[in-house]
């Protein structure tokens, strides 16, 4: 049978009741501020409130490095109890309406029980994502040298047809995407003939865009490295938007945080495929170093906001089919997920809000004259402006809590689920 959802409107309510007169105050003292610098508060707030990002359902289980992995009690093991610390997040913090599922890892026998699961949660989904990056038990050949991309074509047709299965899955999920990333590439310079070798994609990846429904997208997802540490098939934003203006119009290309050389302008990127009418979405982290896996603006907020900051510019100069599809792509190794989602989700409503307080008739005015501090500035003093009081009373209007980790940290969640669940096996691995 299946769950409701995890709190009661009391519970929310009777949180809030104690907040709600000094985030009015903070409110108050933010709407007269934006007031002397034009910005109209209740516009903000509603763009907020129409704002929502997806949740990748391996996200809600511990992470883990390629050295070890440290679960913690209480964490979910299959998709019903991911789907119910999804339905928690949503409840606590209304952005995050959607779950991203990831196929074999999600397979249940019934997607249609699964989809009314989902939905008396709260939660529909998101994309769903293929893996043809490992093997799975029982599978006929081996993704050992690659899979979209391989020299083997008995390979190649078993890629295409798991990613073929996972669009029928999605469209008895509800979904309206695919998101596609390979683990193809090489270790070894002259390992395989680079051209041939994205050709061979290509080829592979029409015949999955071929079997997409007239309404979906296909999203590609590049990434520099990682699994392979030479070459990758589809490393870049260029390879990404090759193959998809190659495929076609339903094509699109998806921007992870973290799949890109280090320093490299990402929001310049975003800039790019708008222009090429290719901007499909987004899988939001953060890193450090090489890897793709730390919270949203845990390390680089200005690079989150430089980038929403590019959404709002393409927003005002839409181009057909543009509908970024964003979502969390984390690894949550030393955090309760939970916790961790909550804090990005509204690190990322955040970007968004200051992105929206830009003065953007300064900023052309400055562009156009070379005023470069004077450009800076109209960005700058939209990202200092502090809009968590806007972030927080979209949330409560939409029925959230007004500081949803402190409401989590009352509840006691994993010590209850850890009584329900299994626990999960130690070991290695990414996801
Ligand atoms: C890996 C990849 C990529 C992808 C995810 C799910 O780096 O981010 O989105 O797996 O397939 O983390
Ligand atoms: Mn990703
Ligand atoms: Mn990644």
């Amino acid at each position: 049978m299946a769950n409701g959802p995890a709190l009661t409107l009391d519970q929310i309510g009777s949180h809030n009741a104690e907040r709600i007169d000094a985030l009015a105050e903070d409110y108050a003292a933010l709407d007269r501020q934006l007031a002397r610098r034009g910005v109209d508060i209740a516009q903000v707030k509603s763009a907020v409130a129409t704002f929502s990002v997806a949740v990748p359902s391996w996200g809600a289980g511990r992470g883990g490095t390629r050295f070890a992995k440290f679960p913690i009690p209480g964490e979910p093991t299959n998709i019903h109890e991911k789907l119910e610390d999804c339905g928690l997040i949503q409840q606590l913090g209304q952005v995050t309406p959607r779950v991203s599922p990831h196929f074999p890892w999600d397979k249940v026998s019934d997607y249609a029980a699964l989809r009314e699961e989902a939905a008396n949660l709260g939660l529909g989904f998101d994309a769903v994502n293929s893996n043809t990056f490992q093997d799975q038990p029982g599978q006929a050949h081996s993704y050992r040298s690659g899979s979209l991309s391989s020299t083997d074509a008995d390979v190649r047709a078993q890629a295409i047809d798991h990613n073929i299965e996972c669009i029928e899955i999605g469209r008895q999920l509800g979904s309206r995407a695919l998101t596609v990333w390979v683990g193809d590439g090489t270790n070894f310079p002259g390992q395989q003939h680079l051209g041939r070798s994205l050709d061979r994609y290509l080829d592979a990846a029409a015949q999955v865009y071929a079997a997409l429904p007239g309404d979906w997208r296909m999203l590609l997802e590049h990434k520099l490295f990682e699994p392979a540490f030479y070459s990758t098939v589809i490393s870049d934003w260029g390879s990404s938007m090759m193959a998809a203006q190659e495929l076609g119009p339903k094509a699109m290309c998806l921007i992870d945080l973290g799949h890109h050389a280090p320093n490299v302008n990402i929001e310049q990127i975003v800039a790019r495929l708008h222009k090429a009418g290719k901007l499909g979405g987004f899988h939001f982290n953060d890193s450090k170093y090489g890897d793709d896996d730390l919270d949203a603006g845990a390390i680089n907020p200005h690079q989150l906001f430089l980038i929403f900051n590019e959404l709002v510019e393409a927003a005002l100069e839409p181009r057909t089919g543009f509908d970024p599809a964003y979502m969390i792509d984390q690894s949550h190794n030393v955090t309760d997920p939970i916790e961790s989602m909550l804090c990005s989700a509204e690190a990322i409503v955040g970007s968004f809000a200051k992105a929206l307080l830009v003065d953007r008739e300064a900023l052309r005015a400055a562009q156009e004259s070379n005023d470069a501090i004077i450009a800076f500035r109209a960005l700058r003093r939209a990202y200092d402006t502090d809009v968590a009081p806007i972030v927080a009373l979209a949330r409560a209007e939409a029925g959230g809590a007004i500081d949803p980790l402190a409401l989590y940290r009352t509840l006691g969640w994993r010590e209850r689920k850890a009584q329900e669940r299994n626990t999960v096996g130690l070991g290695a691995g990414i996801v």
